[in-house]
């Protein structure tokens, strides 16, 4: 195995969050309501009727978050900018005060020496948009690149990456068809059109971006799985295909070839909304990078049967460090891009705070053991440029609200007060084993 394996010297450590999951401040210096705050307001669709309102309050405890970064030794901060912060309506009046914020944000990572990599749209629309359709209706398409420019006017090229959309299956199957996940509808059809628009203003984005000389990477980042059928029958292969095909290709080929899967496409047919071919092309621009979210893999049984003794998060997730190695194996084979970065990766788990310490061996072990496997894709020839461990903080869990913890920093949401877990000191020490590597090597 590849317990030594040394990650080349300008390999990014980094970490990840997103706005509405920590920024809290919702309130605050002009922001406009996003369909996260709205979705809250429903009764029974946030555990403990939770919002994030508050959340981590990052917004005003930004300086001693990025102290906190830089203190584990890490390279590089992920972050997603609000589009209500920005833009409070959506569309029109810009909101100086946001953009204030991720200045100063950016600037404090610079200082820190720490690399920006920026996403667009971390799923909290402004409800205004969402009142005029937001992602069902085409406009949304000019609406999102109007709003990638004005981030991109301020920050310019202060930020090493732009991504245009976090985990875009999320906002099209959790938000529009399992009405999981702000905005609630349940609609396949809208769904896939969301999709849809989703592919086209990630296209039309990276254009405008392009068309800026911008020195910055462009990408997308992707939620992505291993399929493995529950037997070799024929019903359990057929079915794996086709999760694979609506998972992990619905979103990978728009971005890469240009055209939904043909297999998924068949199986939606009669809920398939128009859909003008020669436009999506426009989804396949050159990627910088592609980022992908790792947390486990589907196991797929006609009958019901479930994957039994294997250990699991507290989100009920398979832990399954090998699906990392799969997964960045085939992606480069089949979706070649000249860049990746593990853009998410990381696990839940029932933390307790004791006398100061949080001792999340389970954490330590997920991670360890997930570098381990994605040392080994590297060793095969994947060429991964960063890792970002999810999350920094424990945040708001989207509709598991605060209960579920997947911060490598406590959070004691009483009193904002940040604690180490073992996972950070783990990580901060490991980060620091292979730079030393690195000097040796010199
Ligand atoms: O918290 C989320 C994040 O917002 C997107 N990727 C998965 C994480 C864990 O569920």
């Amino acid at each position: 195995m590849t317990e030594n394996f040394r990650f080349p010297a300008d390999f990014r450590w980094g970490v990840a969050t997103s706005a509405y999951q920590i920024e809290g401040a919702a309130f605050t210096d002009g922001r406009g309501p996003s369909i996260w705050d709205a979705y809250a307001l429903m009764p029974g669709k946030i555990l403990g009727g939770q919002n994030g309102t508050v959340a981590c309050d990052h917004y005003h405890l930004w300086e001693q978050d990025l102290d906190l970064i830089q203190g584990l030794g890490l390279s590089a901060y992920r972050f997603s900018v609000s589009w209500p912060r920005v833009i409070p309506e959506g569309t029109g009046k810009v909101n100086p005060l946001g953009l204030d914020f991720y200045d100063r944000l950016v600037d404090g990572m610079l200082q820190r020496g720490l690399e920006p990599h920026l996403t667009l749209y971390h799923w909290d629309l402004p409800q205004a948009l969402q009142n005029r359709g937001g992602w069902a209706n085409p406009e949304i398409v000019h609406w999102f690149t109007d709003y990638a420019l004005t981030v991109y006017e301020r920050l310019g090229d202060r930020i090493k990456s732009y991504c245009t959309f976090n985990e875009p299956w999320c906002t099209a199957e959790l938000g529009h068809h399992i009405g999981r996940h702000a905005p609630g509808i349940q609609d396949l059809k809208t769904a896939l059109l969301a999709s849809y628009h989703i592919q086209l203003a990630h296209g039309e984005t990276l254009l405008a971006l392009r068309a800026q000389n911008t020195r910055a990477e462009l990408g997308t980042v992707l939620n992505l799985y291993p399929v493995d059928p529950a037997t070799d029958s024929e019903a359990d292969q057929e079915a794996a295909l086709l999760l694979d095909a609506k998972i992990n290709r619905w979103y990978l080929d728009p971005v890469f070839r240009g055209t939904f899967p043909e297999r998924a496409v068949a199986h939606y047919a009669e809920h398939m909304p128009s859909i003008d071919p020669e436009r999506l092309k426009v989804a396949a621009q050159p990627l910088d990078f592609l980022g992908v979210n790792y947390y486990y893999r589907y196991w797929v049984s006609t009958e019901g049967k479930t994957l039994q003794d294997v250990e699991r998060t507290d989100m009920g997730w398979e832990i399954y460090p090998e699906g990392i190695y799969r997964l960045m194996k085939d992606l480069h084979q089949e979706y070649p891009a000249p860049k990746y970065y593990i853009t998410e990766n990381g696990a839940a788990f029932k933390d307790e705070l004791q006398n100061g310490e949080v001792h999340d061996e389970a954490r330590v072990r997920f991670l360890r053991d997930h570098l381990q496997h994605l040392g080994r894709a590297m060793q095969e020839g994947v060429p991964v440029h960063g890792y970002f461990e999810w999350s920094l903080l424990d945040n708001f869990e989207w509709a598991f609200g605060y209960a579920k913890r997947f911060g490598i920093v406590h959070v004691d949401y009483e009193t904002q007060k940040r604690t180490l877990k073992d996972s950070a000191k783990w990580y901060r020490d490991f980060v620091m084993q292979q730079r030393k590597f690195q000097a040796e090597e010199v």
